[in-house]
């Protein structure tokens, strides 16, 4: 089928990132994809070589005469123009028109997937949008999990990875740092340099490496920091594949760290009005962590003040390893998508 997958970027990468992450495992099925993309000056980092089957529309000021395809995808409510909208309506066959919605692990998900939304007025009267809801349970779309993923991850040189970085793999710990500006960060910091063992903290590019630098933070006592530039999504994984522990945020990279089946710590895309709260803490009853995790994971967040329990790696990968073993038995996100686009938006 032909895919037109609408991404308006908010701020930060998420937005680009999951859109592209869908395009691209949709054309690798097979599938015909659009993807129009409001910003597309991270796809040369994030996506250097494209994606077989994907073609990138950049979505700004007055957009080609397109025949819309037959699903419309838009993510997070980001709203079609209005004349793609209007030829939505005049298709003699309406196409199947799907709202690609947040991840969140609270109850209302499973309530809300696949509900039909009859669209009352505009070009798209008379049209049908659906609500599809990814998510942790198999009520829901499920999460998204490339088909070449465990080959993948089977040819990966762990070793070879960390050396071409300038990493020995000498038992020091490795940490990769993806987040916002956490406000446990400092202490984080000093945890680590006061160890006995080496950390090679791996900072990503953006506002994780603005956040070490304001700190003032360089090499000190155990802890060595190493400036990491954007990488490719690819080339994310096989960071997170890499390291001893994972800081991860907002909602793709968060996933992507469930899947790499290391320790993971999640800093949740901040709201005014903690919103987040809610959401982190339903991730959390679905996690099931150890006590320590789930007070370092709401220490990093800020949800409680509080120093920063020591991490016990240990047995924060055995919650990692069954997080990744039931991430894996959850409906799978495109084939999903593929489902109910061919049943015409009937879950
Ligand atoms: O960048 P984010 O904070 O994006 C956020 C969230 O998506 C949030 O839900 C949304 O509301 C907000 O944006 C507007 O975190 P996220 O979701 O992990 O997206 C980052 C993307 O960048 C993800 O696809 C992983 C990718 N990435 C790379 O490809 N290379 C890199 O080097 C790094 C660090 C990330």
């Amino acid at each position: 089928m032909r895919w037109d997958i609408f991404c308006r970027v908010i701020d930060n990468h998420g937005d680009a990132g999951v859109g592209w992450r869908v395009a691209a495992e949709l054309g690798a099925r097979g599938e015909q994809v659009r993807l129009w993309l409001d910003d597309v000056s991270m796809l040369p980092w994030m996506a250097p070589q494209g994606a077989p089957g994907v073609e990138v529309i950049p979505w700004t000021g007055a957009l080609p005469p397109a025949e819309p395809g037959d699903v419309v995808v838009e993510a997070f409510g980001c709203d079609p123009p209005e004349a793609f909208v209007a030829r939505m309506a005049a298709r003699p066959r309406a196409p199947v028109w799907l709202n690609l919605e947040y991840l969140s692990a609270e109850p209302y998900v499973e309530r809300s997937h696949g509900l039909p939304s009859p669209v009352m007025s505009g070009p798209g009267a008379g049209l049908t949008k659906h609500f599809f809801y990814p998510g942790f349970t198999p009520r829901t779309g499920g999460l998204l999990r490339e088909r070449d993923l465990g080959e993948r991850r089977a040819a990966f040189d762990r070793g070879a990875w960390l050396a071409q970085r300038g990493i020995p793999a000498d038992g020091s710990q490795v940490i990769s740092l993806f987040c916002y500006e956490p406000p446990a960060l400092p202490q984080l910091l000093d945890q680590l340099a006061a160890q006995a063992r080496i950390t090679h903290l791996l900072v990503t590019p953006g506002r994780a490496a603005a956040a070490v630098r304001a700190l003032g933070a360089g090499d000190r006592g155990s802890l060595r920091l190493h400036w990491l530039p954007w990488l490719s999504q690819r080339a994310y994984d096989e960071l997170l594949w890499s390291c001893d522990l994972n800081f991860v945020r907002g909602e793709d990279s968060f996933v992507r760290g469930l899947l790499a089946a290391a320790p993971s710590v999640w800093q949740i895309y901040p709201q005014d009005d903690s919103a987040h709260h809610a959401k982190l803490l339903a991730f959390l009853d679905w996690l099931q962590p150890p006590a320590d995790l789930r007070d370092f994971v709401l220490a990093w967040n800020g949800v409680v003040p509080g120093a920063l329990p020591p991490p016990d790696l240990a047995a924060w990968a055995a919650t990692a390893r069954l997080a990744q073993g039931r991430v894996e038995a959850l409906p799978e996100l495109a084939t999903e998508l593929l489902r109910f686009a061919a049943g015409h938006g009937r879950i």
